[in-house]
């Protein structure tokens, strides 16, 4: 039995999140987490709001609110919807709990005992008018690489390239507008990721051949570039007081704070119930542990570089991660989704629109995993109707009708297997190890595709058996195949379990199967093809989806945009 962690990066507190930041992390992290625990493997499911920053301060400076009430209600709105999305987290905390204060802390301690931190008085922008230093994005002006005029101190998003708010070109303050701004020494502290440059690539190396591509390219491209110190802390109220003399009023920058709170979220989990929850368990000299996250290709370096800087600077035994899986972007019709520019769907609206199931198995289907994918209400409501309704609800449907029909609401006695069922076992038996193979290696297209194949095998065996015209001849037979059929759905519903798990928990009601962990089909295909052998009954299932209309699209389309503006 393995002992698998697994975090998904932390979603930024403001506001709701759209499809992509669900597929780029969130829903693939549950997925895998489902499959291992599925496997009797021992897994904690960890996620938490990341709630420091100029995103927070500003979203909130946009609704009116204070910081820390933007911040209570908008976790609480997360949290509502990633639950009714299915995603099963252990925990699922804030970075702004005393928690992450407390680890934040500490680990800039220890790193300044280690001699990785050193105190620069640096140029930071400064307004009269906002009475304040004004980092990050609350700065905006025009960008001295590309002339982009709406570019924002730490980034410019036209041309990525990252900034200083002291590089903009006529700068304002985002806050008042103003441009009576002054340039001013503040006093911050560096992380002197250059002394970790050498431990941190000999440990990259190391995952050469266990990251993909992707990732290891990205890692390895910041290294190559040559590592530059980091200021961690920022001029800001809202943020991790910086518990130094003479860094009064100022907070750790969010991106020092916000992986550590992969290590306090667990902390909180273990707080709840300290009695039988050990947090260092997962994180402290815990080398059994194997440790996967999943995230955006654009944290990857944090994830990959200055995280794992910060652990070995450290010089305590924290537990780094082993695997990652970073994905490309979730475009919507060939765009950027945009919460500013209300494009794209968001998570509360999707779930207004059709069932989480539905989503899920679009997203994982369609995971943005080697290049982009696009999402489209046609190739969404294709894979609905083709997929989830003609495919695996119409082999429900019609099994369940014809077995109503002949024999009633009770599973119908087993008998030899022919010919047809020693195919059928065969070739599901490739097919699963296939499945089973390409979950474990997080590969999810490849995986979704012989989840499909396997769906396929159900409406292929009754095809060719012929269950309808059997019964009138030879009932036995008919018996026979109608309950191999019913054994094929309660494979189906296990094997989907991980991705579309509404479902397949009614599928297991429906077939008088109550559990929390519905195991895994692995090993004899024939036992599980007769786990049912006759005599029990069921509970007939209502559709479990439904068609989606092209009026349906259109109206889809026309709600919420299509074309880039
Ligand atoms: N909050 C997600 C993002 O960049 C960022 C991840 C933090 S993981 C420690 O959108
Ligand atoms: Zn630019």
């Amino acid at each position: 039995m393995s002992k698998h962690l697994i975090t998904s990066a932390l979603p930024y507190i403001n506001g709701v999140k759209h499809l992509g930041n669900l597929v780029g992390s969130l829903l693939p992290a549950d997925v895998t987490a489902r499959f291992f625990r599925q496997q009797g493997d021992e897994v904690l499911f960890i996620c938490a709001t990341d709630e420091h920053g100029t995103p927070a301060e500003l979203a909130a400076l946009e609704k009116g609110q204070d910081v820390e009430t933007f911040c209570n209600e908008q976790y609480e709105i997360q949290k509502d919807i990633y639950e009714r999305f299915g995603l099963s987290f252990d925990h699922f905390g804030r970075t702004s709990r005393p928690q992450n204060e407390e680890l934040t802390q500490h680990m800039c301690e220890v790193l300044s005992e280690n001699g990785y931190i050193t105190e620069r008085t640096v140029k930071q922008v400064y307004s009269a008018k906002d009475g304040r230093f004004l980092p990050d994005r609350y700065v905006e002006g025009t960008c001295p690489f590309c002339g982009y005029e709406r570019a924002r101190g730490d980034q410019c998003e036209n041309c990525t390239h990252l900034l200083d708010p002291t590089d903009l070109l006529n700068p304002h303050s985002a806050i008042s507008g103003s441009t009576d701004l002054e340039i001013r020494d503040s006093k911050h502290l560096f992380l002197q990721l250059p002394k970790l440059s050498e431990e941190v690539s000999k440990w990259v190396l190391e995952k050469k051949n266990i990251w993909s591509p992707l990732v290891y390219s990205i890692a390895n491209k910041w290294l190559k570039e040559g590592l530059q110190e980091r200021c961690i802390t920022r001029d800001l109220q809202w943020g991790i007081p910086v518990n130094r003399a003479g860094f009064e009023g100022k907070v750790f920058y969010v991106w020092f704070d916000a992986p550590i709170g992969y290590i306090s979220a667990t902390k909180e989990w273990s707080d709840i119930d300290p009695a039988n929850r050990d947090w260092q368990d997962w994180w402290y000299d815990a080398e059994d542990v194997i440790y996967t996250e999943f995230m955006a290709k654009d944290n990857i370096p944090f994830h990959t570089v200055t995280f794992p800087a910060c652990l070995i600077g450290s010089k305590e035994p924290w537990k780094k991660v082993d695997q990652l899986k970073g994905f490309n972007w979730l475009t919507y019709y060939g765009g950027k989704f945009s919460t500013s520019q209300k494009r794209g769907v968001f998570t509360d609206q999707a779930l207004d629109e059709f069932p989480a199931d539905y989503w899920r198995y679009w997203l994982m289907a369609n995971a943005p995993e080697s290049s982009d994918s696009s999402f489209t209400f046609v190739s969404f409501a294709n894979a609905i109707n083709k997929d989830l309704n003609d495919t695996l609800g119409n082999f429900i449907n019609r099994v369940t009708k014809i077995n109503l029909k002949n024999f009633g609401e009770e599973i119908p006695a087993i008998g030899s297997f022919t010919q047809a069922e020693v195919d059928l076992g065969s070739r599901l038996n490739k097919l699963i190890n296939s499945y089973t193979e390409n979950l474990n290696k997080l590969s999810f297209r490849k995986a979704l595709g012989d989840l499909r194949s396997i769906w396929v095998e159900g409406n292929n065996y009754v095809a060719v058996t012929e269950p309808w015209k059997v019964v009138k001849t030879d009932k036995d037979r008919a018996a026979t195949i109608l309950c191999i059929s019913f054994n094929l759905m309660r494979i189906f519903a296990i094997l989907s379990y991980p991705i579309i798990p509404t479902s397949s928990e009614k599928i297991l009601l429906s077939l008088g199967i109550k559990t929390s962990n519905p195991g895994w089909i692995k090993g004899d295909i024939e036992k599980e093809l007769s786990f049912f052998k006759g005599g029990e009954s069921f509970i007939p299932l209502d559709p479990l989806f439904n068609k989606i209309t092209p009026e349906r699209i259109e109206e889809l389309t026309s709600k919420y945009g299509k074309e880039e503006e």
